[in-house]
């Protein structure tokens, strides 16, 4: 018998929620970065092994929305909660455990789901730092089962995986064992590129900035031409993504290539332009477009 089912990701901002299903998963599907909001959609990452089946649902950063963009992603949040198996509830142990994780524990604690809690970062923590991280996790009272683990090296991960699998009821796989991601291939492209931007970019930059991959097409000879905008709010933001001589947005273009050609697995010709699209964060039309729901 097999055992399959959802988890959703629950946590502040920039705590390693997106960084943590990649290694769960094993591999790719969200992208992430050093500012916080990055997670705008609900992706779903796959990690199948021989006898489970875990779907991860990836979620934006718990936050008090701003905008109808922010609106969507905090509703959309309280969905996946309320619909999953389990929530993996994920705190950052470098940082500490702040208001706003007593926040979202008290959200948890209505939502009437087993709560796993990873205390993440704690390659940035010596033991007793980590002990102590440990405790105050364990005074949010919210989890029976909690554990430590760096999303970015990998430490604890397997553990923490194992022990998700086992919280899944038993039933049959719901997505095809290759499967990685729920992601639309446009989507995941422009999520790559607009990567590379977060890398280069501050202040309210990142959060103006949306990606659309408006073509893509498959050559015989295996290349790939991909036509995408950038868009952002301001004119003095699309000089500043520009950069002076075009060299900023060279720069980005030529990083997303090289991730492009990784994800593809074939060489790319990337047609990047910046075009201003003033308001897009408010444009509900435009936000069902994008698939923001
Ligand atoms: N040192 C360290 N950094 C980490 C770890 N996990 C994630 N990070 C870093 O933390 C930052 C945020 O990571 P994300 O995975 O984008 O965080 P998130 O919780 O998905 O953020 P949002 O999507 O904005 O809610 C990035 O710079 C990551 O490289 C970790 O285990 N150790
Ligand atoms: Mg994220």
């Amino acid at each position: 018998m097999t055992r399959s089912g959802f988890v959703a990701l629950a946590g502040r901002p920039n705590v390693g929620k997106s960084t943590l299903v990649n290694g769960i998963v094993g591999g790719k599907v969200a992208i992430v970065s050093d500012k916080p909001q990055t997670t705008r959609r609900a992706i779903r990452g796959v990690a199948s092994a021989p006898d489970a089946q875990i779907v991860l649902v990836d979620l934006p950063g718990v936050q008090r929305p701003r905008d109808a963009l922010t609106e969507r992603m905090q509703r959309r949040v309280e969905a996946e909660l309320s619909e999953s198996d389990a929530a993996l509830f994920v705190v950052n142990g470098e940082e500490g455990i702040g208001p706003g994780d007593r926040w979202i524990a008290g959200a948890l604690r209505g939502a009437e789901v087993p709560v796993v809690l990873a205390v993440n970062k704690v390659d940035r923590l010596d033991r007793p730092h980590t002990v102590q991280a440990l405790a105050d996790a364990e005074a949010l009272d919210i989890a029976e089962d909690i554990f430590p683990v760096s999303a970015r090296t990998g430490r604890g991960v397997d553990e923490l995986r194992a022990h998700l699998a086992g919280l899944m009821p038993e039933g049959p796989f719901l997505f095809p064992p290759g499967e990685r991601s729920d992601q639309p291939r446009e989507v995941l492209l422009a999520e790559l590129i607009r990567e590379q931007v977060l890398r280069r970019t501050f202040q309210e930059i990142p959060h103006a900035v949306e990606v659309f991959v408006d073509e893509i097409e498959d050559h015989d000879d295996g290349l790939t031409v991909i036509r995408a905008y950038v868009w952002v709010e301001t004119e003095s933001q699309k000089g500043i993504l520009i950069g002076s001589g075009g060299r900023m947005i060279k720069a980005v273009g030529s990083a997303a290539r090289r991730e492009l050609e990784r994800e593809l697995g074939g060489h790319v010709h990337l047609d990047l332009s910046v075009r201003v699209r003033r308001g897009w964060r408010a444009d509900e039309a435009l936000l069902d477009r994008l698939g923001i729901e």
